[in-house]
């Protein structure tokens, strides 16, 4: 028998779940982007049989038996007219991240999750954790998932148990559900990666991928940057040589690490527009911001746009915090038919909330956005001639 709290429950969750959305009317930033009002996911909205055992037998205090602690850093890809998050990191209680499903009709409101969480062969027993997958429609025909694969880092002393190793996990599938994994993408640069993505068409007739080189499991070190790399054969992508081609650097917003966002990078008439996360260390501790850059059609290890500063940071009280505040992550966003961009952020690794723009607003702020200058008296110099710029037009 159900138990009878299950109907009560199920009530309250479904408001939640056909909640509209709206713009934050109060938020303008140039028409950059919108943002909204709700996160579109949320813990709450994980269905309760995936929660709760119903059975009133075995669970009579209706007790939540694996809890969900947080929702976030979600892939995704429009499939079929809809809007899938594909990978929503779903973290239970117990702090594994494991991958689920969530749909949409319109990409802003009433995301529910389907099927069942996300399984596949398990060819690596020492993998622990994994998170952030980047869903990639290649031109291949497949939809590729890379993820960061965690495990305990094997040359750690035995009581060493905070010390790990990320990978990047590979998986594929044509229908989003049936998934087939292959081996781990290896690169050049031992012993971390995280923050991969599959560029979505071939280069020279190869697989060409984004990497993050870093030399600690949080740490990049001296691999620090966002960095290019090709094989020739997915089903053993082996990486030979990775090529920064966006590095961190000093006093920017990407100061301590940066990393490929959503995946794919959007393909444009002037480049492709690639969305990325920026770090930066404060008294505070790190602050992630999401930034956008372009790359050349020709040679997509050049960059050939980088607007200066931020493009969507974590501003607002209620996105600011959670399990580890002053977070912003991206790694999905979707164009539509009609050129309308979706932005799936993460706030705090908590949550999950959209942003929408367009693509020639988006193509207009990352081609026209002033570069950072990198010192103060010359950004104060690029203020200075706005103002006289503007002087002149306000005093005809
Ligand atoms: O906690 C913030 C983010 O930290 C890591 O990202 P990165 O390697 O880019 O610093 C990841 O664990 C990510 O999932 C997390 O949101």
């Amino acid at each position: 028998m159900i138990h009878e709290k299950y109907d009560e429950l199920l009530a309250k969750q479904k408001k939640l779940l056909e909640r509209r959305n709206e713009i934050d009317q109060e938020f303008y930033n140039g028409g950059v982007y919108n943002r909204y009002k709700y996160p579109v996911l949320t813990r709450h909205h994980v269905p309760l049989h995936w929660r709760f055992d119903l059975d009133r037998d075995t669970n009579p205090f209706f007790i939540e038996r694996l809890g969900v602690n947080a929702t976030f850093n979600p892939g995704a890809i429009y499939f079929e007219g809809k809007y899938y998050m594909g990978g929503v990191r779903l973290e239970g209680v117990d702090r594994k991240s494991i991958f689920a499903l969530a749909v949409s009709d319109n990409g802003i409101d009433q995301f529910q999750f389907i099927d069942t969480p996300l399984v596949w062969d398990d060819v690596d027993k020492e993998e622990t954790n994994i998170y952030d997958m980047r869903l990639v429609k290649h031109e291949d025909g497949w939809i590729y998932g890379i993820y960061c694969s965690e495990s305990k880092d094997p040359s750690a002393d035995e009581f060493d148990t905070s010390s790990a190793v990320a990978q990047a996990g590979l998986v594929r599938t044509k229908d989003l559900k049936e998934w087939e994994r292959l081996p781990n993408v290896q690169t050049p640069s031992p012993p971390q990666q995280r923050n991969v993505v599959l560029h979505p068409e071939y280069v020279d007739g190869q697989y060409a991928f984004y990497t993050r080189p870093q030399d600690g499991f949080i740490s990049t070190g001296s691999g620090g940057g966002i960095a290019f790399g090709l094989t020739k054969d997915i089903t053993n992508p082996v990486i030979e040589k990775e090529k920064i081609i966006h590095s961190k650097k000093y006093h920017t917003i990407y100061e301590v690490k940066n990393g490929q966002g959503p995946a794919p990078p959007i393909k444009t008439d002037k480049g492709w527009i690639h969305i990325a996360h920026g770090v930066r260390n404060t008294a505070a501790g790190l602050r992630y911001v999401l930034y956008t850059f372009a790359t050349s059609l020709k040679n997509p290890t050049e960059v050939i746009a980088l607007p200066g500063g931020h493009f969507v940071a974590p501003p607002y009280d209620d996105e600011r915090t959670g399990d580890v505040s002053n977070v912003i992550f991206c790694n999905g966003a979707i164009v539509n038919e009609n050129e309308e961009v979706f932005i799936y952020y993460a706030s705090s690794d908590t949550r999950i909330h959209v942003a929408t723009t367009t693509m020639d607003r988006l193509i207009d702020y990352t081609f026209n956005t002033p570069e950072d200058a990198y010192r103060s008296l010359e950004n104060a110099q690029q203020r200075k001639d706005l103002i006289l710029k503007n002087e002149v037009l306000l005093n005809k």
